[in-house]
C-alpha cells in the first residue's frame, strides 16, 4: 500500500485529496496542530467524514524536528505540501509571519524528505500569483515571475527552493501552479465563497446586503476536485516538472456574482455594495491560465464548468441551513 503524506489535509484542496488517494487504495497520512485536534468540530469539518480511514499527525511545519519525526515514521512514497497561509489580502496585513512561515516550513519540509525520504515524490502548491503583474494573458509555464503581494512572493521563494533540491539533490519534485479553485468546500474569506454564503442568507432573509470590493478583477475559476486530480497525475508522472493547472477562461467577479444572484431569483443590484475596504493594490490583470500543458502531457481534463460549480456551490450552502 502506497503511503501519501498530507499537509494542509484539512483544507479544501487537502479533503479532496484525501479522498482521492483513498480511493486509489493509498495509506493516507496528515499533519494537522494541535489546535486542529482540540477544535476539531470546525477546524477538522471538511475531513470529518474521513477520520476513521486516515492518519493525522501532529506536527508544527515551523518545527523541523517536529517534522523529521512525522517523515521518519512513516517514510512517504508521496508528500502533498499543500499547507500555507493561503488568503492573499492577510499577505499584505502581515507580511512578516506570512513570508516566514510560507518559505520556512516548505524549505524544513524538503530539507526533512531529503535527509530520510529521499524517494519520495513531492508535489508543492504554487498559485497564479507567481504571475502577478503580468500584462499577457494567457498565462503559461513560460511566463515570467512577478509576483505582486507577499503571499506570491512567499509562494515564489518556496518555488525556488523546490527547483533547486530538484536540480540540485535529485529529488522527484513538481510544482503545480494552480490558478482558483472552488467548490462548497472554499473557505468563506475567499470571493466564490463570500458571495454564495451571501446570496442564499438574502435568499432566506437573513440579511439584505452584501461589501465586495473590485467586480472588474478577473480570475480564472476552476473546480477543487479536478485540481487536486492534476496533482497526483504530476506525481505518476516519469519526470518531474511544473505545471499549469486552470480552466484557460477568465471571468470577473461581476460576472461571478451576476450568476449566483440570478440562480437564486436575485437582482445582484439591489443587494451587493462596493467598499473600498476589500479593494487589494495592484490588481490589473486578467487572470487567466492555458493549461495545454498538462492536458497534452498528463491527460488532464477539468471536468466542471463555471455554472456547474456556482451550482453544486448554491445547492451545498442552501443545504447547511435547511440542516440548521
Ligand atoms: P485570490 O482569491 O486572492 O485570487 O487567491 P480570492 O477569492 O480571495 O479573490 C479573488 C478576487 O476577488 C476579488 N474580490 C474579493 N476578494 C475577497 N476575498 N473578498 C471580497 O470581498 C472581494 N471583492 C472582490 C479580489 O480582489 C480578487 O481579485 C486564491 C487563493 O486560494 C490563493 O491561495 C491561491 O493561490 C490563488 O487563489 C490562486
Amino acid at each position: 500500500m502506497k503511503k501519501a503524506l498530507i499537509t494542509g489535509i484539512a483544507g479544501q484542496d487537502g479533503s479532496y485529496l484525501a479522498e482521492l488517494l483513498l480511493s486509489k487504495g493509498y495509506e493516507v497520512h496528515g499533519v494537522v496542530r494541535r489546535i486542529a485536534i482540540e477544535d476539531s468540530e470546525h477546524k477538522l469539518k471538511n475531513i470529518s467524514h474521513l477520520l476513521d480511514r486516515i492518519h493525522l499527525h501532529v506536527a508544527s511545519l515551523d518545527n523541523v524536528l517536529s517534522l523529521i519525526k512525522v517523515v521518519r515514521t512513516i517514510e512517504p512514497a508521496e508528500c502533498y505540501h499543500l499547507a500555507a497561509s493561503s488568503f492573499v489580502s492577510y499577505s499584505f496585513e502581515d507580511e512578516i509571519s506570512i513570508l516566514n512561515n510560507n518559505v520556512n516550513n516548505t524549505h524544513y519540509l524538503l530539507a526533512a524528505l531529503r535527509e530520510f525520504a529521499p524517494d519520495c515524490r513531492i508535489y508543492f502548491a504554487g498559485s497564479s500569483e507567481l504571475f502577478g503583474s503580468v500584462v499577457a494573458a494567457p498565462q503559461d509555464e513560460t511566463t515570467p515571475f512577478n509576483p505582486r503581494s507577499i503571499y506570491g512572493i512567499s509562494k515564489m521563494a518556496s518555488y525556488h527552493l523546490l527547483k533547486n533540491y530538484r536540480e540540485q539533490y535529485g529529488l522527484f519534485s513538481c510544482a503545480g501552479i494552480l490558478y482558483n479553485h472552488e467548490s462548497p468546500r472554499r473557505g468563506y474569506e475567499f470571493v466564490t465563497r463570500k458571495i454564495v454564503s451571501s446570496a442564499v442568507k438574502i435568499k432566506l432573509g437573513l440579511q439584505k446586503t452584501v461589501a465586495l470590493g473590485n467586480l472588474d478583477a478577473h480570475r480564472d475559476w476552476g473546480y477543487a476536485p479536478d485540481y487536486v486530480q492534476a496533482m497526483w497525475l504530476m506525481l505518476q508522472a516519469d519526470t518531474p516538472d511544473d505545471y499549469v493547472v486552470a480552466t484557460g477562461e477568465t471571468h470577473s467577479v461581476r460576472e461571478f456574482v451576476e450568476l449566483v444572484f440570478t440562480s437564486l431569483g436575485l437582482d445582484y443590484q439591489d443587494h451587493v455594495q462596493v467598499d473600498p475596504q476589500f479593494f487589494r493594490p495592484t490588481e490589473k490583470v486578467r487572470l487567466c491560465g492555458n493549461p495545454h500543458k498538462i492536458e497534452s502531457v498528463l491527460g488532464w481534463k477539468r471536468t466542471a464548468c463555471l455554472s456547474e460549480i456556482i451550482a453544486e456551490m448554491v445547492t451545498a450552502e442552501l443545504a447547511l441551513h435547511h440542516q440548521g
